[in-house]
């Protein structure tokens, strides 16, 4: 169970995951968040970059410390952080968003938050897990590379003319309330048995073709919901088949989502 979450906050670090990795090595207790106003070398996947312009966004990452969930259910966090950040969106600014499985926020196909989940292990078992988290809240551009592909609260809030504020603070706090609960849940039966029908009610694409892109071939197919370990069922010349986290990359058939 994730009872007390506490804040830290640094105006520039490497990356918020990586800090809580140090600190986490520590002893640190499950529930510290550790925030900071840029990121240095914030990464994403398999080493890529995350962009962090100073006060634009948020990067933010959650240690955690369970003792009943298997290894295997490790990656079923980044569903939870989905999940989190889609209703704190929606709740804090009155947007509306998608959840890109397994690990993106997308707005009309466009990428409005990130999702980095990593762990360390101890003596065979899971020692920590870090969750961490970048939203897009005032960024007005992008970098040339990304600017096709990405969005922020801001640019979202102007399209739908709406007067919500977008305190980055009163975001980062919702989201992380939010985790806990949707975590708490998640820990119960270390699946999202209860959960799978909310998620998949803000999947993007659900019904629609994806193309799987695997390391040796690339292929349609139709996403069709998670299952409740958190991986991704894609129907493929009418046979299901189950994507699992990091084997793949799944892309819209029809722009960026
Ligand atoms: C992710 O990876 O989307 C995970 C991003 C996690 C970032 C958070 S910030 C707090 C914590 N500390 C860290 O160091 N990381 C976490 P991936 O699915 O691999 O997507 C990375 C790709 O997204 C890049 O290759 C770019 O194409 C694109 N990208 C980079 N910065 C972006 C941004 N600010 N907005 C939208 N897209 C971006």
């Amino acid at each position: 169970m994730l009872d007390k979450i506490t804040y830290e906050f640094l105006e520039s670090v490497d990356s918020t995951n990586e800090r809580i990795k140090a600190l986490a090595r520590e002893d640190r207790e499950q529930g510290l968040v550790i925030s900071a106003d840029t990121q240095t070398a914030g990464k994403g996947r398999i080493g890529r970059k995350w962009e962090t312009p100073k006060r634009d966004t948020i990067a933010t990452s959650i240690l955690l410390r369970p003792t009943d969930i298997p290894i295997e259910s490790v990656p079923t966090i980044t569903v939870i952080g989905a999940m989190a950040v889609r209703k704190a969106l929606e709740v804090v600014c009155g947007i509306q968003s998608e959840i890109k499985w397994p690990n993106d926020i997308v707005i009309d196909g466009k990428k409005i938050c990130g999702i980095l989940t990593e762990m360390e292990m101890r003596d065979g078992r899971v020692w920590y897990v870090v969750c961490g988290i970048g939203v897009n809240v005032h960024n007005r551009d992008f970098p040339e590379e990304i600017a096709f592909k990405a969005t922020s609260v801001d640019i979202e809030l102007e399209k739908i003319q709406s007067k919500a504020h977008s305190s980055r603070k009163e975001i980062t706090k919702a989201i992380w309330e939010y985790f806990k609960e949707y975590y708490n849940i998640f820990v119960r039966t270390a699946d999202l048995s209860a959960l799978k029908e909310e998620y998949e009610r803000h999947l993007a694409n659900i019904g629609k073709a994806v193309r799987i892109e695997a390391q040796e071939n690339s292929y349609e197919a139709i996403a069709k919901g998670i299952t409740i370990q958190g991986e991704l069922i894609v129907e493929v010349d009418g046979q299901e088949q189950i994507i699992r986290t990091g084997e793949v990359s799944v892309r819209g058939i029809y722009g960026y989502s």
